[in-house]
């Protein structure tokens, strides 16, 4: 039998995929979670992998690729997102490049919806009321939330998740209106209302979720002069990316109630967010599980392990990350 291929894996995967890398590949040492940068760059240069499988946060920086070993041919991310590598010095080292789209569009869109659920009904405040064993009889003004029925959600970046939350938001009734670098065609709108800017739709939003790729252009865009923009009392969502938020403005607006509620999955900082920001009492937050049902994320390791194989065999990648 030919020697199999060596493969560094960056963070443990689900057992499906661990039997499958098992069987197919020369692993080096399983990590228990995740590697950091430096971990990964020692491994790979004591390793020499063909492979490298790695999942967004764990950055692959040109330092990083310019430490890699020339026996490295291709890096899958487990991942839809790819804000995390230096695209540019991974291809230009002719090393293959591959992400994980599609298959964790659902999940994530479940979990914006979830997301916009919990902070409009107060989910993490009623949960611990029940944790301190609820105690005594609401008044009828006690406690409430916003009803989503009817209410206008701004959807910000309307691919291939944008489109999904836009599906399921329907179903509880909420008109959607969405602002793209590109206008969808009528098929796909299914009467969403396009809008040219993000700062044209603000106004009318009473929810607000961000479906946006990181990158330099986005860094930052949820200012405090975007939040303002809003109607007073609005719910925030952000399933996507920290980096697309201005979490002092966040703050500042959270407390004094231009910003009603928030839900939140991501933060500037993984795996350690800024305190003041969780301890909010009007933030439902997550810790950037998006993707993370066992079938999607046995569904992103596996299409990562199809990209590795196609790209050893010199076959076209199945979803290649391009310049
Ligand atoms: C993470 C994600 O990769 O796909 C993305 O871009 O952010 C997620 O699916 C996953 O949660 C591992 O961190």
């Amino acid at each position: 039998a030919p020697p199999r291929p060596r493969l560094l894996l960056g963070q443990r995967q689900t057992p499906a995929v661990m039997a499958r890398l098992q069987k197919d590949f020369t692993l080096f040492a399983i990590p228990e979670t995740q590697m950091t940068p430096t971990e990964l760059v020692t491994a790979a240069r004591e390793f020499a992998p063909e492979a490298i499988m790695v999942s967004s946060p764990l950055p692959i920086r040109a330092a990083d690729v310019a430490q890699l070993p020339p026996s490295v041919r291709v890096i899958a991310t487990v991942s839809v997102g790819t804000d995390h590598l230096d695209i540019p010095a991974i291809l230009g080292r002719g090393i293959a490049l591959s992400n994980t789209p599609d298959v964790l569009t659902d999940c994530n869109a479940d979990l914006a919806l979830m997301l916009i659920l919990a902070a409009s009904r107060r989910a993490a405040e009623y949960r611990d009321l029940m944790k301190q064993g609820w105690g005594r009889g609401l008044a009828m003004d006690e406690m409430l939330g916003v009803r989503v029925t009817g209410k206008t959600l701004g959807i910000i970046g309307m691919g291939r998740i944008g489109r999904a939350v836009a599906q399921r938001a329907r179903g509880f009734g909420m008109k959607i209106l969405y602002s793209n670098r590109r206008r969808l065609g009528a098929e796909d709108e299914h009467g969403a209302q396009y809008f040219a800017t993000p700062e044209e739709m603000l106004p009318h939003c009473d929810i607000l979720s961000l479906h946006l790729p990181a990158s330099a252009a986005s860094d930052g865009m949820i200012n405090a002069r975007m939040l303002a923009l809003l109607p007073r009392g609005a719910i925030f969502v952000n399933a996507a990316r920290g980096a697309l938020v201005d979490e002092q403005a966040l703050i500042a607006a959270l407390r004094d109630g231009q910003i009603a509620a928030a839900g939140l999955d991501v933060f500037r900082n993984e795996p350690t967010p800024d305190r003041r920001l969780l301890d909010l009492p009007n933030v439902f937050a997550t810790p950037h599980v998006g993707s993370a049902t066992m079938e999607t994320r046995t569904d992103m390791g596996m299409l990562a392990v199809d990209n590795i194989e196609a790209a050893l065999a010199n076959r076209p990648l199945p979803t290649p990350v391009t310049a």
